[in-house]
């Protein structure tokens, strides 16, 4: 009889990365999830045969995972200071399915961190007005 596969007390360890993480960029170890699944049945012990799918909170697609191993990656950028403080973190619900089609669903948390960047020019300052700035200094250099 397949027993179904169980995430640790529902919950996954949570993945902390920075902002500045590059999209396509891996998150987690390959069995970052598969050691915390535990199906006594799935493929002769291992946890290696599950099935992994987000179910929900994965808004914007920021996150890809691969169903065969678990392993979350990047998929669209993320910014720490376009984000309320209460947002930055993403609550995914993930889906594991054993080779008989039992499941388990349990929360996984990433939560982004912040990352030191070049300092940006407000949208307010148009290209065109540094230009000029520059333009009149490389004069008055000549
Ligand atoms: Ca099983
Ligand atoms: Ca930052």
């Amino acid at each position: 009889m397949n027993e179904a596969p169980v995430i640790n007390g529902g919950v996954f360890s949570d993945i902390t990365i920075p902002e500045s993480t590059s999209v396509g960029a891996a998150l987690s170890a390959v069995n970052a999830l598969d050691s915390q699944v535990t199906d006594p049945d799935a493929c002769g012990g291992g946890e290696d045969c599950m099935l992994y799918s987000i179910l929900s909170g994965n808004g914007d697609n920021k996150f890809a995972i691969v169903e065969a191993t678990g392993l979350i990656s990047l998929q669209n950028p993320v910014n720490f200071e376009a984000l309320e403080a209460v947002n930055r973190r993403y609550t995914l619900t993930v889906q594991v399915t054993d080779q008989g089609g039992l499941s388990d669903t349990g929360t996984l948390t990433i939560v982004i961190s912040d990352s030191q960047e070049a300092p940006v020019l407000p949208s307010s300052y148009a290209q065109g007005t540094f230009a000029t700035v520059f333009e009149v200094g490389a004069t008055q250099v000549s």
